[in-house]
């Protein structure tokens, strides 16, 4: 028997028939992965996240925005999927419908069994050319060392322009499959969970409140009040890690359907 509030999030997830599970930076938290508005740990401390991920930063310091990416997509690559990741795979293979939508740019879904997120906000690993978009190999070097400064970045193999991060910057626009992808199945779902999000980033904070708005319930998984609270239907105070798994396993009993990662398989 768990939390009340557990209990009635279980009854509907449950029920639901089409399901969208929308995550944001606090479902990596405990794989420890920083937050967005946290991301600034160590050398990084005295810069903004906000004024880094902006394609003016790169144009203006390329060597700055580039390494900063590099030292988080080693920070990733360092990392593990957590609890909360293989409940979100957990409810995948559960409920066959279901359409997992990620602003995140790590792949922890991925390697928790998540087949086919929809990434909103691109990922660490798909870089691509600044000027020409030809995508670039990644990593550079599968041995290379965790930086911690500006490293230059490589040049394009075709054009020989900056290669740049594969995400989304503030300003620009979302991939429009993904988007499309992310409001179609808002659009239709009966249920959307929403996880570890502040809410604050649009287009993608519109995801949840799009399913809200055409009648589907919304649960929301977070330790924070969030502007998401008011189209929430239950709100789970707590890290995904925990809570995901509870839920999970008030709903069905059984949180182990998938697989861990293989250990050593970093
Ligand atoms: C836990 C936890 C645990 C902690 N368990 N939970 C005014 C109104 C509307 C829009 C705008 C506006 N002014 C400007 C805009 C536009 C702008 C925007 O939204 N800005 C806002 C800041 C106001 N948006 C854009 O620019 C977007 N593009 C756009 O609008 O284009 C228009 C256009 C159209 C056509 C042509 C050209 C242009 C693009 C937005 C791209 C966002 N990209 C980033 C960076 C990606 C790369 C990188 O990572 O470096 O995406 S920003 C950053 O925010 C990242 C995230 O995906 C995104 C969302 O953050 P998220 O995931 O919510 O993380 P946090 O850190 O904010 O919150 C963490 C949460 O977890 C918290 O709530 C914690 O409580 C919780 N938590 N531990 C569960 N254990
Ligand atoms: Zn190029």
């Amino acid at each position: 028997m768990g939390h009340p509030a557990t209990q009635e999030a279980a009854a509907l997830l449950d029920q639901a028939e089409r399901v969208v599970v929308f995550t944001g930076a606090g479902m990596s938290a405990e794989s420890g992965v920083p937050t967005f508005r946290d991301a600034l740990t160590g050398l990084w401390q005295r810069f903004d996240a906000q004024a880094l991920a902006t394609p003016e930063a790169f144009r203006a310091d390329p060597a700055l925005v580039w390494g900063w990416y590099e030292w988080r997509r080693h920070a990733v690559q360092q990392a593990q999927p957590n609890a909360g990741h293989r409940a979100v795979a957990a409810i995948e293979a559960r409920v066959p419908n279901t359409v997992l939508v990620t602003q995140n740019v790590d792949d922890l879904h991925e390697r928790a069994g998540s087949a086919n997120p929809v990434h909103l906000h691109g990922s660490l690993f798909a870089p691509r050319c600044s000027a020409c978009a030809h995508p670039a190999s990644t990593p550079y070097g599968e041995a290379d060392e965790p930086t911690d400064g500006p490293v230059p970045p490589p040049r394009c193999a075709r054009c020989a322009a900056d290669i740049r991060p594969g995400v989304v910057w503030f300003g620009e626009a979302l991939p429009t499959a993904a988007l499309e992808a992310a409001v179609e199945a808002a659009s239709s779902c009966d249920l959307l969970v929403t996880v570890g999000t502040s809410g604050l980033v649009y287009p993608a904070a519109e995801i949840p409140q799009v399913a809200a708005r055409l009648g589907a319930t919304v649960i929301q998984v977070n330790p924070e009040e969030t502007p998401l609270d008011r189209v929430a239907t239950v709100n789970l105070r707590g890290p995904a890690a925990r809570v995901l798994p509870a839920l999970v396993e008030a709903a069905w009993g059984d949180t182990d359907q998938v697989p861990d990662e293989s250990p050593g398989d970093a």
